[in-house]
């Protein structure tokens, strides 16, 4: 079985700033990446801005800049959120770089060297925000059936991409592959789309100059699409036979927004069969974000902005929520009282408690150093039992990206934790000096099993992953082999542990 993992997010357009839904996806293929990489895997995570196109164009000149000035500001925001934030990207393109654009023109190339790329006119609708053409019958009211925006009717000489000549091919491939297109609801949407027919798409523009020259045909820009999507490749060095190029494609998962599943699922997928190149093992589409019932919008005003969130609530408890609250594929509402509630009940009183009260004991029966476990009772060998299959649980949610399912089943383990301090009762084993033994079983397991627990949290909370651990006296670094119950010492110092995460009331006061 290969040992690489390559996961991708959108790249973003650099005309809007970040908010929560860019932090979303982000965070996601981030904690998809952690966990491989705590598996052993080696691990490629990209990111990065989409720069050319109209909307950028539009943006900047609305702005007073150039494109590029407008860009270099923007991804600044981005490269410094996702610092913030602790995404551990491995690369950050961006399509005004030179090995991105040398990468398109090959590809264009030689999609058109071999015919599937032709010279035609085009008239239709176009949908400026949404860089995209619809047919008259498409339109709701003359607006564009996405974003029931206007549109305007283009007539312009423009480059065409065969794709009618890889509808049957693509069906074939939905078909044999029911892991490609995630969740199923979005992979019938699809398949239905694609029945219909598809047409041959324009992938070049004349009505603006901002983009990616055609080759031979300067007076032409390569449509915003066909650019942007190719990024998944050129990050990796195409049209180079290069080393991460052969280690890291075909990607192991596209993570996107539902708003964008189609020019993924079948756009980008058949420019890669026209280019004689593997597809990607799986295109993810997660739901939206609404704002305390609303949809997020500038003219709202109640854009969600992350940066706001980590100076307010901590960057792991921020995480924690965005992967807890909403199961990955659905849709989700944001609002601060469903964030302060998590916060107070399963990361104050759950997990911090459990830490709080188990090192204290330690301390206070056994002076901060770890006694050896005796023989195992039998509810010992049960919470033994349940922690040891936790791992194998988080693996099988994490590949169905069932990230809420995930934490929930690690909280099972924290839950039955603090009952089995309920149960054995410590504090009453601690009154007959006959029963040292027995408490210094209790104290082990305890803590054993969020040793295991802080293992598996590290993809979601790094920093809470660090700090638990660190209390328990494990210095070593996260990796699989910590995932084997046992793996603490007798005699180990244990500190009694702050509060991970202090309560917040309603108000939002710490
Ligand atoms: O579409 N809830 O870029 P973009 C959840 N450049 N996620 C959201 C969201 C919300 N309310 N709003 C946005 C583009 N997103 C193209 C992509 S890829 C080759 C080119 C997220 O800046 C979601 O992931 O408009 C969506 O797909 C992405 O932001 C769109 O970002």
């Amino acid at each position: 079985m290969s040992k690489n993992y390559y996961v991708t997010t959108p790249i973003y357009y650099v005309n809007d700033v970040p908010h929560l839904g860019h932090a979303y996806t982000t965070l996601a293929a981030d904690v998809l990446a952690r966990h491989k990489q705590l598996k052993g895997y080696s691990v490629f995570l990209l990111t990065g801005t989409d720069e050319h196109g109209q909307k950028v164009e539009k943006a900047a000149n609305a702005a007073g800049e150039t494109p590029l000035e407008l860009a270099d500001r923007v991804v600044k925001r981005f490269q410094s959120l996702w610092d913030k934030l602790n995404i551990s990207y491995s690369d950050f393109i961006r399509t005004t770089q030179e090995r991105h654009k040398k990468g398109v023109l090959e590809f264009f190339s030689r999609v058109m060297a071999q015919g599937d790329i032709y010279l035609g006119e085009y008239e239709d609708w176009y949908c400026t925000p949404c860089e995209t053409f619809w047919t008259e019958t498409q339109l709701i009211d003359f607006k564009c059936p996405d974003c029931n925006r206007p549109t305007e009717k283009l007539k312009e000489e423009s480059y065409f991409f065969r794709m009618s000549k890889y509808q049957e091919a693509l069906l074939a491939h939905i078909e044999a592959n029911p892991e490609f297109i995630q969740p199923k609801s979005r992979r019938n949407e699809i398949i239905s789309f694609v029945k219909e027919g598809l047409r041959d798409i324009s992938v070049s523009r004349t009505s603006f100059t901002w983009g990616i020259p055609v080759p031979g045909n300067p007076r032409h820009v390569i449509y915003v699409w066909f650019d942007a999507l190719t990024n998944y490749i050129t990050a990796l060095g195409y049209p180079n036979e290069s080393e991460n190029m052969t280690s890291f494609w075909p990607a192991d998962v596209h993570l996107i927004g539902k708003d964008i599943l189609r020019f993924h699922a079948v756009y980008w997928s058949t420019f890669l069969m026209a280019a004689g190149l593997p597809l990607p093992r799986k295109v993810f589409a997660h739901g939206w974000w609404t704002v305390e019932g609303q949809k997020m919008s500038k003219s709202l005003q109640n854009v969600v902005e992350p940066n706001m969130l980590i100076d307010r609530y901590g960057v792991d408890a921020v995480r924690y929520f965005l992967m807890r609250e909403v199961p990955f594929g659905l849709d989700g509402d944001f609002s601060h009282s469903a964030m302060i509630h998590r916060i107070n009940s399963d990361l104050a009183n759950d997990l911090g408690n459990l830490l709080n009260r188990s090192t204290a004991m330690v301390n206070k029966y056994f002076g901060g150093i770890l006694p050896a476990p005796e023989e195992l009772s039998e509810l010992d060998q049960a919470y033994r039992a349940k922690t040891e299959a936790l791992p194998g649980q988080v693996d099988a949610c994490l590949d169905d990206l069932a990230f809420s399912k995930a934490l929930q089943a690690i909280w099972e383990v924290i839950s039955a934790g603090n009952k089995y301090i309920d149960e054995t009762a410590p504090w009453s084993l601690a009154k007959d000096p006959a029963l040292h033994g027995r408490l210094a079983t209790v104290m082990y397991c305890i803590l054993e099993s969020q040793r295991i627990v802080f293992h598996l949290l590290s993809p979601f909370m790094p920093e809470t992953a660090v700090k638990g651990l660190g209390y328990l006296g494990w210095q070593e670094p996260i990796r699989e082999s910590g995932l084997a119950w046992g793996g603490l010492q007798a005699d180990t110092k244990i500190i009694k542990a702050e509060a991970l995460f202090p309560r917040i009331d309603e108000k939002g006061e710490v």
